[in-house]
């Protein structure tokens, strides 16, 4: 299998180039459900240990549908496949950049949640705009064990995120582990009250806000991924529901620039159009790099031939 690792303001891309199993000719969400029920060992192949780590959000790269669209995409982690991706789009449009499959100029990607529309301002600077965002609930309590009731809004960016304002630790590198514990136990108590996306989606994002250490920022998070990984980016989906709690609160306009920092300092430039039925349309612009192009060898005699988490 031949994969482009890259980074996407920290956070690990690896973009499938060559190696994959047949899909079929379904759309990206037909492609992603037969990915995710026949092809399971070939994401564990293609992410976990030995040959990858919690924290890599492979990409799938397909023939589109639509033979207009630059790419189709599958995203997926550690432990399952995931709706979209924006530091992973990020990585994949630079990626495809280095390759010279892709041009400077405005691109669109199919994603098995919808088309996102990729410009590609330079090799490494890439803004997409992404499916279409909302606030679901406002303001829900939940009881957190060792916590006690956090309160957060739950909305879609392309992914169901819970946001919670004020964050149980500072956001600091060094509280990564008690932000990890204190964003788990959270995922959890919303999957035990029954606590779930509007489509009935499992809530498998949670997100921290605090002030940003860098006064040009307007704010900064801390996101747990779904598989225990934290998002080292700002998280383009993320982002995207925070603007949406942002627009439905009347604290962002339209066309004004919000920067969020990440945990560990990365950024992305965000902003949004209005969407039709009380959405909002976001645009996420950051940087990716890419650093290592490798084939991705199986022994059958490896006992770990097919990937494996260390930390199961
Ligand atoms: O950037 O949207 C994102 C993302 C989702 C999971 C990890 N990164």
């Amino acid at each position: 299998m031949r994969v482009i690792d890259s980074h996407t303001e920290g956070e690990p891309t690896r973009v499938v180039i060559d190696g994959l199993p047949d899909l079929g000719k379904g759309s990206m969400a037909e492609r992603r459900r037969i990915f995710a029920e026949r092809f399971d060992h070939v994401r564990s192949f293609a992410v976990n240990e030995p040959r990858g780590n919690d924290a890599v959000v492979g990409a799938l790269l397909c023939e589109p549908v639509d033979p207009t669209a630059a790419a189709g995409v599958i995203f997926f982690n550690n432990v399952g496949v995931i709706g979209m991706c924006g530091h992973g789009t990020i990585g994949l449009a630079v990626t495809l950049a280095h390759l010279g499959r892709l041009k400077p100029g405005t691109h669109r990607f199919e994603t098995p949640v919808g088309d996102v529309t990729v410009d590609l301002l330079g090799r490494n600077e890439v803004e997409i705009e992404n499916v279409p965002a909302y606030r679901y609930r406002k303001a829900v309590a939940v009881d957190v064990s060792d916590i006690g009731t956090v309160v957060g809004d739950i909305a879609w960016g392309g992914n169901w995120f819970f946001l919670v304002s004020d964050a149980p630790y500072a956001l600091t590198m060094s509280a990564i582990p008690s932000l990890t514990r204190a964003a788990d136990a959270t995922m959890r108590a919303l999957a035990a009250a029954g606590i779930k996306g509007e489509d009935g989606g499992k809530i498998d994002h949670v997100e921290f806000f605090g002030p940003p250490a860098d006064p040009a920022a307007n704010s900064r998070n801390f996101v747990l991924c779904p598989g225990g990984a934290y998002d080292r980016s700002p998280c383009g989906t993320g982002t995207s529901a925070k603007l949406a709690c942002l627009a439905a609160d009347g604290k962002l306009a339209p066309g004004v620039e919000w920067v969020q920092e990440s945990i560990v300092g990365s950024r992305f430039q965000a902003k949004y159009r209005p969407g039709a039925e009380g959405r909002i349309i976001p645009r996420i612009r950051g940087r990716a790099y890419v650093v290592a192009d490798a084939t991705l060898l199986r022994d059958a005699n490896d006992p770990f031939a097919d990937g494996m988490r260390s930390g199961e």
